[in-house]
């Protein structure tokens, strides 16, 4: 079985998504995982915390990044992808909008396809999920990571990402995706104010109605600085970890995070205090 469609099989608390960014511009690592050694060494330090799954990105998709060229997206992750590989079984997801750079990094090992962008970045990206036949996330944006955060604006928020993810799960089947091999995500900081990321994190429970796995990425994003005067990205681990626990108990399986030892021990006290 596809590590990551097992560790889904794991009920007993979300799964620790520890993220990975093979970028020199990432707002929260970047530049610090670049190199293969520097990036296969958190890579076990975060299994050795707790990560259920490794999230290796080679393009920011931080609002204001330009885009990454294909060549050197490829350059950046799939080495690191294969040292993981070569060292452990844990299951390996590739964060990118790439539909090449997803097809070359299942073969090099990972085993879910993270698309911030949906499946619409290209023209063949349905269709190369269906070829890949591997789990993948359906995040929300609006607009790409150069413009998104200028002047978001909905309708109604919550209404509006449902119905774009709806959309989206909509075209995915009727192309061959297995409904069985897709995860969603609101894409909480992409395209969004304050508002409307507190919004869909209280509405997490519309999402997880769907009746697929949500995985919600809100670690040391900006909301957070926006709620704690403008606290710098080195310091929003309290956020971050607030934000893990309330969307845990709201329902998501999946937590995107940079700070897993803190995360982990977090569920597993709101874990002990709910069953207790
Ligand atoms: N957030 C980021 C990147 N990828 N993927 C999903 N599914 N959900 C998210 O919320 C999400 C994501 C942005 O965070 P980070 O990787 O830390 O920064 P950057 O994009 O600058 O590399």
């Amino acid at each position: 079985m596809n590590p990551f469609s097992e560790a889904l099989t794991r009920p007993s608390r979300p799964l620790l998504m520890g993220v990975i960014n093979a970028t020199p511009d990432s707002f929260s690592d970047g530049g610090q995982f670049v190199h293969i050694d520097s990036a296969l060494l958190q890579a076990r330090k975060l299994i050795t915390q707790g990560a259920d799954i490794l999230d290796i990105g080679g393009e920011s998709t931080r609002p204001g990044a330009e885009s990454v060229d294909t060549q050197e997206e490829l350059a950046r992750v799939l080495p690191i992808i294969e040292a993981i590989r070569r060292a452990s079984s844990v299951a390996i997801s590739i964060d990118t909008r790439k539909p090449e750079v997803a097809r070359a990094a299942i073969a090099a090992g990972a085993n879910c396809w993270n698309d911030v962008s949906a499946l619409t970045f290209a023209p063949d990206s349905i269709a190369t999920a269906v070829d890949l036949d591997v789990p993948v996330v359906l995040m929300h944006a609006q607009g790409d990571p150069k413009t998104m955060q200028l002047d978001p604006h909905y309708r109604d928020v919550t209404g509006d990402v449902l119905n774009f993810l709806v959309g989206r799960i909509g075209q995915a089947i009727q192309a061959g995706v297995k409904l069985s091999n897709i995860i969603v995500d609101p894409g909480i900081g992409f395209g969004k104010t304050l508002e409307h990321n507190l919004t869909l994190l209280r509405d997490l429970p519309r999402f997880v109605a769907l009746g697929r796995p949500v995985l919600v990425g809100a670690s040391r994003k900006r909301f957070i600085a926006a709620l704690d005067q403008g606290a710098e990205v080195g310091d929003r681990l309290g956020g971050s970890v607030a934000a893990a626990l309330f969307a845990a108990q709201h329902g998501a399986q999946i937590l995107r995070v940079h700070d897993v030892t803190e995360t982990r021990q977090a569920l597993t006290v709101q874990t002990a205090l709910i069953d207790f």
